[in-house]
C-alpha cells in the first residue's frame, strides 16, 4: 500500500507547487527595429523589406500585409546548385524568446509583390506584421536606396 501511495502523494505535491507559483506571464509582444525597404526600379515586380524582430516570448511571424502591393510574403534565400534562390516561408518565421531575428538582404526577408507605389527613396511602405501570439504590429517602413543600383 505504501509503495502505491507515495508516487500519488508526490504528484499531488508537484501539482500543489505549480498552483502556488504559476509561471510569470509575459505579455506576448514583438519589438521591430531598423525596418527598411530597398528601392527598386520603376515597374519592378517586387521589392525586399528588412527588419529585426525580437519576441518577448517564443512566437512566430505568420504573415505580412500591405495596402501598397498586391501581396506581401515572408521569404528565405538559400543556395540551390550554386544559384541563390528565394522561397516563400509558408509556415512563417520562428521567433525564439528574447532573441533578435534579423531579416536582411541575402537571407530571410519580406517581399512586397506587385507594388502599387514606386519603391523610391523617400517613399514608405505600410506593413502589418501578424504573429501567432503577439498582437499585430503596423509600421511605416522607409524606402532606402541601398546597394548602389
Ligand atoms: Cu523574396
Amino acid at each position: 500500500m505504501k509503495t502505491l501511495f507515495l508516487p500519488i502523494l508526490a504528484i499531488g505535491a508537484l501539482a500543489g507547487a505549480a498552483q502556488a507559483a504559476p509561471p510569470v506571464r509575459v505579455a506576448a509582444k514583438v519589438a521591430v527595429e531598423g525596418a527598411w525597404c530597398r528601392a527598386a526600379p520603376k515597374g519592378a515586380p517586387a521589392g525586399g523589406c528588412y527588419l529585426t524582430l525580437t519576441a518577448v516570448a517564443a512566437d512566430q511571424l505568420v504573415s505580412v500585409e500591405t495596402p501598397a502591393a498586391a501581396r506581401a510574403e515572408i521569404h528565405t534565400m538559400s543556395m540551390d546548385g550554386g544559384v541563390m534562390r528565394m522561397r516563400k516561408l509558408s509556415e512563417g518565421l520562428a521567433l525564439p524568446a528574447g532573441q533578435a531575428v534579423a531579416l536582411k538582404p541575402g537571407a530571410e526577408h519580406l517581399m512586397v509583390i506587385g507594388p502599387k507605389i514606386d519603391l523610391v527613396a523617400g517613399a514608405s511602405v505600410p506593413l502589418t506584421l501578424r504573429f501567432k501570439f503577439a498582437p499585430p504590429v503596423a509600421i511605416n517602413v522607409p524606402v532606402k536606396a541601398v546597394g548602389g543600383k
